[in-house]
């Protein structure tokens, strides 16, 4: 089956006439063929974007909010057929494909609320009748650049907010999941959206993701993946709005005082749930040295248990493609030169001869300098570092150049707190694992994460509008501000 771009309402073929595949990770089968679009494609898109912005602008927030309902009301309807499609696509579990659609349907219910809200400020003027505000205004025609780890719901967290603000809208899905992507708009194409209002275009980074960055029309791009991806896009997006979710090496600190069951708990969920491929993933477990025995041999007795397999009856599935595969196994050889003690995993697995599986890994008595504690492997590859104390482990927690999220396991609430205050993470979890943020909240990191945008929550809407600063004299003479004459 042969799928193609949706540009002004239309959905088209790429003049290029040439196509790539996405497979299925688990049993590499291929799902579909899809657009390998150049920056022609993108161009057009583009210019739809941009005839359809004033109409779109100049519907009212609340009614443009209805639309976004209606796509909520579909993520419903189709909730089960989309995450199906995501185990196929993906790879991820089934229960976490339907926390994928969920966030979805979640996202497009919180901003259709904001159509009502999209709240500016008002103040006094230091002058007499004179009228100080500001209100918030859509941007233009904005880039959003996904990811494949959450392939519904992270072009979702772009979308919602940037229609509700008024923005139209130029989308690339990852080549890893075009198919999730293209199922998603269309239901946004189902639920009436006008023509141009939304556009996707399928491709290469290089061609079409390197075009949106760089395109003058585009005032705005949102961009979710890779440090050294970020980092290009800030370097080559102009002066445009730059919204950047990077990186993780996420932790959990388990202190001795903590509840170890549900230490261990968060640890499986955090490390190897999504096989490890979440931005949020928890790659880094500092044990306090008084439990770090105990933890361990807990921490295998319930990896033992997990079933790797086809997401659809299984705790682990695959990771998304062969290059992810020889990432982990090349951090496997990795940890061992670096002297880190492997206690289990470390092997691809095929299943019926097919498939990118990776055994649960979790190397010990490693140290923070080790590469496979400061990179981001994104698999499922668990580092765990002992320590005597609380500072130590601070210490080493923010000893990584990324600050996405972390977590800390006790029941002392100075260590609560202090945590709160000293880790250096955009979010930090207390006695939960570092993934399952909530869609109310905002969503991002600090220091190699990110460049200080967020999103999801009342953040979200941040990225996606601009303010405008209004006066308003009613005073029917030319007044001057700093008291000029
Ligand atoms: C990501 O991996 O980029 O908190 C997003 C979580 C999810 C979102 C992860 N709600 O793990």
């Amino acid at each position: 089956m042969e799928y193609k771009n949706y540009i002004n309402g239309v959905w088209v073929s790429s003049k290029t006439g040439k196509k790539f595949e996405s497979l299925n990770p688990a049993t590499e089968e291929v799902i579909g063929k899809f657009q390998k679009s150049d920056r022609e494609d993108v161009r057009k898109a583009v210019l739809s974007a941009k005839n359809a912005f004033p109409a779109w602008r100049d519907i009212p927030a609340p009614k443009r909010a209805e639309y976004l309902w209606k796509i909520r009301d579909l993520l419903i309807k189709e909730k089960e057929r989309l995450a199906r499609l995501e185990v196929k696509e993906m790879g991820k579990v089934i229960s976490e494909a339907r926390g994928d659609v969920q966030e979805a349907i979640d996202v497009f219910e919180y901003m259709a609320g904001e159509g009502r809200r999209l709240f500016g400020n008002t103040t006094k003027s230091e002058l007499p009748n004179k009228f100080a505000m500001t209100v918030r205004n859509p941007i233009g025609v904005v880039g959003l650049i996904a990811p494949w780890n959450f392939p519904i719901a992270i072009p979702a967290w772009k979308i919602a907010p940037a229609l509700i603000c008024g923005n139209t809208i130029v989308f690339k899905p990852s080549s890893d999941t075009p198919l999730c992507a293209i199922e998603l708009i269309k239901i946004i194409e189902k639920a009436g959206i006008p023509r141009g209002v939304v556009n996707l275009i399928t491709g290469s980074g290089e061609d079409v993701g390197d075009e949106i960055i760089r395109n003058k029309d585009i005032y705005a791009v949102s961009f979710t993946g890779s440090k050294a991806t970020g980092e290009y896009v800030l370097k080559n997006a102009g002066i445009k709005k730059v919204g950047l979710e990077l990186g993780g090496k996420n932790v959990i600190i388990v202190m001795d005082d903590a509840n170890l069951d549900l230490a261990v708990s968060g640890v499986l969920f955090g490390a190897f749930g999504t096989t490890g491929q979440r931005c949020t993933a928890t790659s880094r477990v500092i044990v306090h040295d008084k439990i770090k025995k105990r933890f361990e041999t807990e921490l295998l007795k319930r990896i033992k248990k997990l079933k790797i397999g086809n997401g659809i009856s299984s705790d682990v599935g695959p990771l998304i493609n062969k290059s992810a595969l020889e990432k982990s196994i090349k951090y496997i050889s990795i940890g061992k030169k670096e002297g880190a003690k492997l206690l289990c995993g470390g092997k691809p697995r095929r299943i019926n001869g097919k498939g990118f599986f990776f055994e649960p890994t979790v190397f010990t008595n490693c140290r923070s300098g080790m590469k496979i504690c400061q990179e981001e492997i994104f698999g499922p590859v668990l580092s765990i570092l002992g320590v005597k104390s609380f500072d130590e482990a601070v210490k080493v927690a923010n000893g990584v150049e990324y600050g996405l999220s972390s977590a800390i396991y006790t029941e002392n609430m100075n260590y609560a707190f202090q945590a709160i205050e000293k880790l250096e993470t955009g979010l930090t979890y207390i006695n939960s694992s570092t993934i399952g943020s909530e869609v109310h909240l905002p969503f991002g990191g600090v220091k190699g994460t990110g460049n200080g945008t967020r999103e999801a929550g009342i953040l979200g809407i941040e990225e996606f509008s601009e303010i405008k600063t209004v006066y308003f004299d009613y005073s029917g003479k030319l007044q001057k501000a700093q008291g000029l004459k």
